[in-house]
């Protein structure tokens, strides 16, 4: 595997950042999870965007421009020979004293893994997964705005914890208010009388760029989509769920809290969307070759 770490390419072994880098001793950092289609980087310049404002809301300036950092993660997708992956970009803080204040940090680095993943077994994308609402909220804004990804994932990692003890495949989060934000490394989505319907971001969602290309695709098949105010009472009598991310992709959600959404099968909105974005994701995107 190389790995491109500051500049160079190196060996799994030799990708090595300081013990002193403020990404490790306080999360201080931001990332992007990116997939790679069919031999092409899909919504490249989508996640880039993302991560330049992300950067510029905790003043992290990022070493490299987009064309250049775009460059390094085609070259980092073009050496792994991988057709099909998931690649990993995380800007930190950078190396600094113990202290946490980012101004003793001169130089941000950037490492880019190009490798797979899968988060959940196949089984989910045909039968549907069971998810819970866990206890434990999503950020505030403001506090820490859920629209930046940062490496500060410890609120997602509480949430997947409590998952952890029950059978279910994901959990479901809520904002300090009461209202659906989304899932723990998902957009959530629900069908309301053949309405596509998702949270505002604005309720402590990431604003996803798997959300935004099935909200698009929604409306081109000539689904009603709305950025609408969801709650848990609402989910449990919706028609058909979904959840959506680059790792995820888009995968049925059939069971919320032990309560069958719709028939309990993934449904047809679901399913024609799950189709059309495989479709989408196969022939769009920034070619590697
Ligand atoms: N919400 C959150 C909080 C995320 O971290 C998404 C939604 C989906 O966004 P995109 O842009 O990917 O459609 C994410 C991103 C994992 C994992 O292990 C997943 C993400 C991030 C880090 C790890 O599944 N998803």
């Amino acid at each position: 595997m190389e790995i491109y770490l500051d500049g160079q390419f190196v060996s799994e072994d030799d990708a090595k950042i300081s013990i002193f880098d403020h990404g490790l001793l306080y999360g201080d950092g931001i990332f992007e999870g990116i997939r790679i289609y069919n031999g092409a980087i899909f919504k490249l310049d989508e996640h880039l965007d993302r991560l330049y404002g992300g950067a510029k809301a905790i003043m992290l300036a990022v070493p490299l421009d987009h064309d250049e950092l775009k460059a390094a993660i085609v070259e980092t997708a073009r050496r792994s020979g991988l057709a099909d992956g998931y690649m990993r970009l995380v800007v930190t803080r950078g190396k600094g004293d113990l202290g946490l204040n980012p101004i003793k940090c001169p130089k941000p680095s950037i490492f880019i893994i190009a490798s797979t993943i899968s988060i959940y077994p196949e089984e989910v994308y045909r039968h549907g997964m069971k998810i819970v609402t866990v206890s434990t909220r999503r950020n505030l804004l403001e506090a820490l705005n859920p629209r930046v990804k940062s490496l500060n994932y410890l609120n997602n990692v509480l949430a997947t914890l409590e998952v952890n003890r029950t059978d279910a495949q994901e959990g479901l989060m809520l904002n300090a208010d009461g209202y659906v934000t989304e899932c723990i490394v998902d957009n959530f989505f629900l069908v309301d009388a053949g309405t596509v319907v998702t949270p505002p971001t604005s309720m402590g969602a990431l604003k996803g760029v798997t959300r935004d290309t099935v909200m698009d695709l929604a409306r081109e098949a000539g689904y009603p989509v709305e950025e609408r105010i969801i709650t848990l009472h609402d989910v449990y009598v919706a028609d058909e769920a979904f959840l959506t991310g680059t790792a995820a992709e888009i995968a049925p959600i059939t069971i919320v809290d032990e309560r069958h959404i719709g028939n309990g099968e993934p449904g047809p909105i679901t399913t024609d969307l799950m189709a059309k974005f495989h479709a989408y994701a196969q022939t769009n995107g920034t070619p590697v070759g």
